[in-house]
Parts: C-alpha cells; sequence; structure tokens
C-alpha cells in the first residue's frame, strides 16, 4: 500500500544526542543504542471513523523517536500496518450500508492527509493485513507444526477456529508485566474471547477465524477464513524487521494483550527472543477526562480542527505540552495555549538576532532525547523566546538558528501569520 509523503525538514546544525525511552518490558528508561539502521514498527490505525487527537499523539509520539534518531545519525527503517479485516470496521461499514473495503480506503485515505498535515515521518512500508494473508497463514502453519496452536472442536464450537496457546513462550507476560488479574480483564476488555467455548485456557488467543456467513475469507490450509488481530502484526514486523527489532509502538492499550500477544506469537514461531528490544506506549487521550475511542465517539478529528483553520502545528504544540506517558485531555484551553506560545516563538524568532541559539538548541535536544520530554523542551524554547522578546540580541543569527531546530526536531513551523 502506498505510504504519505516525507515532510521535508532541514538538520539541525550539531551533534544531535542519544535517545533513551521508557520500555514497558523492562519498566526502566534506557539508551536505545541502534545499529546504524534502527529499526520500528508501530501499530496502525483501524480504518474507519480516522484521525482523532488520540491517534495523532500517538502517531507525533513516534515521529519524536523518529526525528531524534535521524538527529543522531541513524536512518530509520519504519514499518506500520492497518488493520483493515476487522469486526469494528465490518459493523460500521455495516451501519452506514458502505463495503468495508471501501470504508477503509477511504478511512486511510482521510488518515494519511492527516498525518501529511501533522508533519510526521510515513514508515516506508504501510502495509495493510488484506495484503498479507499468505503471511499470516504461513506463521499459523508455523505455530501448527510445533505444537504451539490448536483447532477448537467443532463439535462443541460450532467453527474449528485456530488459537494459540498462551503459555507457549515460557514468559508470558513479560512484556506487560501484567498479573493473572490484570490478564483476564484486559483480554475481555479488548478483543479477546474468554468465554470462548472449546479453548483450552480462557486467555488463548484467535489466530485463525473459520469463514462466518457474511464475512469476508482467504484460502487456508485449515479452510476458508481471515487472519486474528494479534497474528498479523506480528507476521507483518518479523518478515519486514526481523527479531529483535528495536521499538515495537502504538498506545498503552495495546500493552495487553495485543503487543504481548504478537511478541509471543513470533517468539513462539521462531525459538528467538526478544520480539523487540523496545516497547514503547504512548498514553490515552481523553475529551473532558473520558478516553476518545471510535467506539465512544467522543472524538475531536484532526480533520475537523484544520476545517475550522487551525494549523497542524498547533496540534502538535498542544500534544506535546503533555508528556507522552501521561494521561492527558485535549480542550480548548490546550488549543488556546498553543496558540499563544506559538505566536511568541514566532515573534521571537522574527527578531532575527536573539538570545544564544547554542544553548536552547542542546537544551531542546537534550530534553528530547531523555524520554521524549517534551514539557521541558517546550520549557527551554519558552525561556529562550522570552529572553529574546527582552531585548537580548547577543547572538546574531539565533532566529534562524532555532527556527531550524524547531522545525527540524519539534516538527513545528513558525512564521509571523
Ligand atoms: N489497528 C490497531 C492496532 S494493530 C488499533 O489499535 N487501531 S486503532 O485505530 O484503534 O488505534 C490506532 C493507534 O492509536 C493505536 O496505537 C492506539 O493505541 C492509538 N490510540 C487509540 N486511541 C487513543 C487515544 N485515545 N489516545 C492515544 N492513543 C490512542
Ligand atoms: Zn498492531
Amino acid at each position: 500500500m502506498h505510504s504519505w509523503s516525507t515532510p521535508v525538514v532541514p538538520s539541525v546544525p550539531g551533534d544531535g544526542a542519544s535517545l533513551s525511552l521508557y520500555d514497558t518490558a523492562t519498566g526502566s528508561v534506557r539508551e536505545v543504542a541502534p545499529g546504524p539502521v534502527a529499526r520500528m514498527y508501530v501499530c496502525g490505525i483501524t480504518p474507519y471513523d480516522t484521525t482523532h487527537l488520540g491517534h495523532a499523539a500517538t502517531y507525533l509520539t513516534f515521529d519524536l523517536v523518529y526525528r531524534v534518531l535521524l538527529d543522531s545519525g541513524h536512518a530509520v527503517h519504519y514499518v506500520q500496518n492497518t488493520t483493515d479485516v476487522d469486526d469494528p470496521l465490518f459493523e460500521r461499514a455495516e451501519r452506514d450500508g458502505v463495503d468495508w473495503r471501501e470504508l477503509g480506503d477511504a478511512e486511510t485515505d482521510r488518515f494519511r492527509s492527516d498525518m501529511e498535515a501533522l508533519r510526521i515521518f510515513p514508515p516506508q512500508q504501510y502495509v495493510a493485513a488484506t495484503e498479507t494473508i499468505d503471511e499470516v497463514v504461513q506463521m499459523v502453519g508455523e505455530l501448527m507444526d510445533l505444537g504451539h496452536a490448536y483447532r477448537v472442536d467443532p463439535g462443541i464450537a460450532g467453527y474449528a477456529d485456530v488459537y494459540y496457546r498462551h503459555r507457549a513462550t515460557g514468559d508470558f507476560g513479560y512484556e506487560s508485566g501484567y498479573d493473572d488479574d490484570e490478564m483476564a480483564a484486559a483480554f475481555a476488555e479488548r478483543g479477546g474471547d474468554p468465554d470462548r467455548e472449546g479453548k483450552e485456557h480462557p486467555l488463548d488467543a484467535l489466530l485463525w477465524r473459520m469463514q462466518r456467513q457474511g464475512e469476508p475469507a482467504w484460502p487456508s490450509p485449515w479452510g476458508d477464513g481471515r487472519p486474528g488481530w494479534h497474528i498479523e502484526c506480528s507476521a507483518i514486523a518479523r518478515n519486514r524487521l526481523g527479531m529483535s527489532f528495536d521499538i515495537q509502538g502504538g498506545g498503552t492499550d495495546l500493552a495487553f494483550p495485543h503487543h504481548e500477544f504478537s511478541a509471543a506469537h513470533a517468539e513462539a514461531a521462531s525459538g528467538e527472543r526478544p520480539f523487540a528490544r523496545f516497547y514503547v506506549h504512548a498514553a490515552m487521550i481523553g475529551l473532558d477526562g473520558v478516553k476518545m475511542s471510535k467506539s465512544l465517539g467522543n472524538l475531536v478529528r484532526v480533520r475537523e480542527l484544520r476545517g475550522q483553520g487551525v494549523d497542524p502545528a498547533l496540534i502538535r504544540l498542544g500534544l506535546f505540552a503533555g508528556h507522552y506517558r501521561t494521561d492527558r485531555s485535549w480542550s480548548q484551553d490546550v488549543l488556546d495555549a498553543a496558540r499563544v506560545r506559538h505566536s511568541t516563538w514566532s515573534r521571537a524568532v522574527a527578531c532575527g538576532a536573539g538570545a544564544d541559539s547554542a544553548d536552547v538548541i542542546a537544551a531542546l535536544r537534550e530534553r528530547l532525547a531523555d524520554d521524549l520530554d517534551t514539557p521541558g523542551a517546550l520549557a527551554a524554547v519558552d525561556a529562550w523566546a522570552a529572553a529574546t522578546l527582552e531585548g537580548d540580541t547577543s547572538d546574531e543569527g539565533a532566529g534562524a538558528a532555532v527556527a531550524t531546530a524547531l522545525d527540524g526536531l519539534l516538527g513545528v513551523h513558525t512564521s509571523l501569520d
């Protein structure tokens, strides 16, 4: 599938800082220290009702990761999927009387356009689930051959769907760190089927679903059907990035069961671990304190804000005002504060001469490299802008240098309009 266009970004003079990130699996902030080519997979959208500000916040988080890696001299091999075969997509298509494929294509197009407007770096490989059915069939076959998967008895369950034995790797739970009760609750809440008859254990996860009436299906050795959710990301990531790739990303709502199973499937199939070196999760964005979600319908969409003439730079600044690991709400106040900040920075940049630029650029780099401390980074720029607007002209080329750094590192254009 085609991706979206790469933002034009200047390289920032001077040396970039080495990125550290919080890894959910170990519960610690560590230096990422990738090879020359950093390898990153970020779970993509299920293409219906997008792009809301929660999606935007998650993809902006990994855009910052991308920018900091580039700035520190790495190339980035970035892969993202779309879950374009899934129950919620079918339900929405049915509700609206449209074909699920058309809905998925239209929403993916909207998402691309929003990503471009937000100046988010695109994945080099943007892969739809429907494009990779053969990879899923192959991986489910590996798991069956190794005895890590089984079919439920159609006599009990109606359909001989294929399930994954969740304890196959021996360290299930290492990624999320959830205990049994937390796993049971999250599995039931986030797409699992603990009560499915015929499973060996409530936590075993669906790998291949046999065709039901009216559902799309593809051929497989087990009969016509479609992939489960976790196996899709597992196969897409492993087949493009290999095992032990650097960063597996998504929102905190994916830490369990999705990322736990994506990792477990690939580790069980390959006999190697880990799936990813870092599991990085962006916190949830809410509206008035309630998680923004398509199922609840409490959405603020990027497209609507754009339609109201809101500069996408303000969306970036509004979301960056809080740390990516802190749940936070979007509101008119957040947008207003971003507008004031953007205008202050723009006025300072337009001064030309200003306070020392090397200091603020070093601070910006250092804060971002420290687990994407955007509040700290923004505060450093605020202080520079204040000193400049108070008349510090000690650095003749400060405005241009800071504008370049804001563009390259934060993805924020500054101007006076
Ligand atoms: N297609 C799957 C991943 S394979 C999926 O979760 N799709 S999604 O459309 O529901 O979400 C896309 C991304 O946005 C995921 O990484 C998810 O964690 C993130 N996300 C969803 N809602 C929010 C929110 N309210 N705040 C922050 N991130 C969110
Ligand atoms: Zn995923």
